[in-house]
């Protein structure tokens, strides 16, 4: 097996250029909050008003191109070929977006692998159908999939079977990725991890406050703006896009899809629709005239499959409202 002894000059140049037109094209934006409101129950001494909000949180371009995996959590393991690195370079080291892998993995025994050149043909994942359009794809899940491709060891397979994934809340990696050549190289094991630190949205080329990757995969073209509402489900395109939400399904949303309290007010039970890719707060406020929202006392909530559902108790007051945000734990 040859063993390349100048790992750099492997690098094409051209990937730098790449990667700081790729996340450097982001705007900062803002959102209104208070997206819907629920029926509160009447009459009773505590009146309570739910609604559902989005965070800004985040999602704001990052200062320029660079790897998003951790300082400390970079290291892979193959039993065949030793530590795999994730971080291998600072600027074209692994990235991680919302649907793609790019950059560059390094193996002492084995020299660089690809990842994909974050430029996929279709504007949203690798097709893996050629050898221009190759590349490791992050699905809604977590799941990663697709082909990495070193130059000394051939192809590598992200498959099921491997069950190579990224926790959309902790950016955790698991399971592992298969070489002909080479054999199972887990991506977590007992003394390492590979971890992200941020999911990027990617490009917004047209500057719209909408990534190009989740407009062409929910539109197929550019066309949509952020103020727009596709689905005609109440929520904008751009609110939809921070609460990871489905524009072209009006049944999605962040939206409380149930309600329950005490005649006292003191318990309470709110619901709400949740996808895997975000976190949430429940936060009150005691007067919508000048509202100040505090969070519940819960903290950051994290999804609990399509529905959430938090319990709580609470002092009684005149008149109480709540509202659930939405964040991304991964937002860069
Ligand atoms: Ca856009
Ligand atoms: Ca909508
Ligand atoms: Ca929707």
């Amino acid at each position: 097996m040859k063993i390349r002894p100048s790992p750099l000059g492997n690098v094409p140049v051209q990937a730098f250029g790449t990667d700081r037109a790729l996340y450097s094209a982001a705007n900062t934006r803002t959102l209104d909050a208070v997206l819907l409101f629920m029926n509160r129950p009447a009459p009773i001494p505590l009146r309570t008003l739910a609604a559902t909000c989005l965070s800004l949180l985040g999602f704001l371009a990052p200062a320029s191109a660079a790897t998003t995996i951790n300082v400390t959590n970079h290291l892979a393991y193959g039993a065949n070929i030793g530590w795999i690195d994730w971080r291998s370079h600072a600027a074209t080291g692994a990235t991680l977006t919302d649907f793609i892998c790019s950059g560059y993995l390094y193996s002492a025994n084995v020299g660089w692998l690809h990842l994909g050149n974050g430029t996929p043909a279709n504007g949203i994942q690798y097709q893996n159908n050629s050898a221009t359009d190759f590349g490791v794809n992050v699905d809604s899940s977590g799941n990663l999939r697709g082909s990495a491709y070193g130059a000394n060891i051939g192809w590598i397979q992200f498959e099921a079977s491997g069950a190579p994934r990224v926790d959309l809340c902790t950016g955790r990696f698991s399971g592992a990725c298969y070489s002909a050549n080479c054999g199972w190289i887990s991506l977590s094991n007992t003394v390492a991890h590979v971890q992200t630190d941020a999911l990027l949205p990617g490009p917004d080329t047209d500057g719209d406050g909408l990534a190009d990757a989740w407009e062409l995969q929910h539109f197929g073209s550019l066309a949509q703006e952020g103020a727009g509402d596709a689905d005609g489900d109440g929520a904008s395109n751009a609110q939809e896009h921070l609460a990871g939400t489905d524009p072209t399904d009006a049944t999605r949303r962040l939206v409380i899809t149930n309600y329950a309290a005490t005649t006292d007010g003191t318990n309470t039970s709110v619901s709400w629709q949740s996808v895997p890719s975000r976190h949430y707060f429940i936060e009150q406020t005691l007067d919508l005239n000048s509202p100040f929202w505090t969070d519940l006392g819960i903290g950051q909530i994290p999804p609990a499959g399509s529905v959430t559902t938090r319990t709580f108790t609470d002092t009684n007051a005149p008149m109480r409202f709540l509202r659930v945000r939405a964040v991304k734990p991964l937002a860069p």
